[in-house]
């Protein structure tokens, strides 16, 4: 199957911004599951409410767009009606961690097998720029012009913490990893977490005054380094990407399903 054939061609041109890095996400998950070979009608994609959430109108897959913050908890219906299904669920930071950070903790704990992306951009890009909880401290957004006083959640260890058995981090700079961790995450069973650091220019770039989307990028560039790399040790304000769990632990559908065997004796 090649790559166009996993796109709903009717609903283009996108509705992204220039720049935006939502659409190297896209590109990378579709370029994924071209090399993975997975028919697409073994894939369900369920997102909430947000620009990245828009991911599921450009795929042809089974799909579901559902309320802000709840993608979560409609992928767990889905993956437990039907377990055999890959489900995929796109965020952004605001609807994974804001509104969703209960599903978001709970799906993790439950190690459901579910492969949760969630684009980091630091703000609600759909609503203006409003910071969301991954906006660093002292960074500027559209509501907070002086600054940010609040701390900034780490997902990787918020999963971690939380029990996601697979857990990475991408940035749209590094495109080409992040197809890699994004093959890794689907075909993890479990759940599975990938953060993608990604860029807003028309809100956090403009709010913060980092620049467009070119400054954007060369910022993830600069400012990341592999995990476990020596120059994070020279220089602890790099934040790490690559893969920094893979664990098995039982999943919740099978165990679910040897709970039903158990009460059917
Ligand atoms: C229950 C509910 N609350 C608030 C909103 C308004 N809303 C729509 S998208 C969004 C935030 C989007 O930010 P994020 O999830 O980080 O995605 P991005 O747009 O940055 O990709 C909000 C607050 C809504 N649609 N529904
Ligand atoms: S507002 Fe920001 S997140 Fe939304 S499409 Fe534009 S650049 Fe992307």
């Amino acid at each position: 199957m090649a790559v166009r054939d996993y796109i709903r061609q009717r609903f283009f041109p996108h509705l992204w911004c220039p720049g935006c890095g939502h659409g190297i996400v896209l590109n990378n998950l579709i370029r994924a599951l071209e090399k993975l070979g997975i028919p697409k009608n073994d894939i369900v994609m369920v997102s909430g409410i947000g620009c990245s959430s828009r991911i599921s109108t450009y795929v042809d897959f089974h799909s579901l767009h559902t309320l802000h913050g709840r993608a979560l908890a409609f992928a767990t219906g889905v993956k437990m009606a039907r377990p055999d299904l890959h489900v995929l669920v796109p965020m952004g930071d605001g609807d994974a961690l804001a509104i969703g950070g209960n599903h978001f903790i709970h799906a993790a704990r439950r190690n459901i097998d579910i492969t949760a992306l969630v684009m980091n951009n630091h703000v609600y890009g759909m609503t203006g720029g409003q910071y969301s909880p991954l906006l660093e401290f002292g960074e500027k957004a559209a509501t907070a012009p002086f600054g940010n006083v609040d701390q900034a959640f780490d997902v990787v260890e918020l999963a971690r913490a939380a029990g996601a058995t697979f857990v990475a981090r991408a940035t749209t700079y590094h495109a080409a990893s992040m197809q890699q961790i994004f093959e890794q995450a689907i075909t993890h069973k479990g759940f599975s977490v990938v953060e993608v650091l990604t860029q807003c220019p028309t809100y956090y770039g403009k709010y913060s005054k980092i620049g467009g989307a070119v400054e954007m990028m060369e910022r993830l560039r600069d400012g990341t380094t592999p995990v476990g790399s020596q120059a994070k040790k020279e220089n602890p304000a790099l934040v790490e990407r690559g893969v920094f769990v893979r664990e098995e632990r039982p999943e919740y559908c099978s165990e679910y399903a040897k709970l039903i065997e158990r009460a059917s004796r």
